[in-house]
């Protein structure tokens, strides 16, 4: 069973072998944790994220989907990028949200990473609730088929850790 940890702080500081950026799917940076890891990883991530839209994802990555980069001068191997769903109160989403830890650790399984940190997917600019959030996360890594031994989430609020910390029980 893979190893579930809590962190409050960046994601960009974490020394695991792969990050998970909650990006967009255009790949081509923005605010948040997507602006963070591009900052401080610099241009070498951003050169593959292009190389990718020009070779697969013309249309742009699939919102649940993942792919990998490097993580350039981040202290981490590769960042893994994802894209989660825009919140909706209308329509369920859930199994989107779900989709990008799945399809984040299974190319952290082709990688040969062990170790793999996520930010909470959707919680911020995409506006979902981070306790709903919290629990889909959580619930996903948990049941995942993965050789993955140590899943940190990096919470960048106390809030958002003591949301995390009530969802693990
Ligand atoms: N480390 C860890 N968590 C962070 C950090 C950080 N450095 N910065 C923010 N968070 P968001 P989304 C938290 O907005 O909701 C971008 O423009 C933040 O408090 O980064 O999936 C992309 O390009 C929140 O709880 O991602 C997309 O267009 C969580 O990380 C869009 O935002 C996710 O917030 C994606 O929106």
């Amino acid at each position: 069973m893979v190893e579930l940890v809590l962190v409050q702080g960046d994601i960009t500081e974490q020394a695991v072998d792969a990050v998970v950026n909650a990006a967009n799917s255009a790949l081509l940076g923005g605010g948040g944790v997507d602006g963070a890891i591009h900052r401080k990883g610099g241009p070498a991530i951003l050169a593959e994220c292009r190389d990718l839209r020009a070779s697969r994802y013309g249309k742009g990555l699939p919102t649940g989907a993942a792919v990998a980069t490097t993580a350039g001068n981040l202290p981490a191997r590769w960042v893994i990028h994802t894209v989660g769903p825009v919140w909706s109160a209308r329509d369920d989403r859930s199994e989107l949200l779900a989709s990008c830890y799945r399809e984040s650790l299974a190319v952290a399984d082709e990688l040969g990473a062990e170790t793999v940190a996520f930010p909470a997917i959707s919680t911020g600019i995409f506006g979902w609730p981070m306790d709903d959030g919290a629990r889909i996360a959580i619930a996903t890594v948990r049941s995942a088929h993965t050789d993955v031994r140590r899943v940190s989430f990096v919470l960048f609020t106390p809030d958002g850790y003591t949301t995390f910390e009530k969802a693990l029980v």
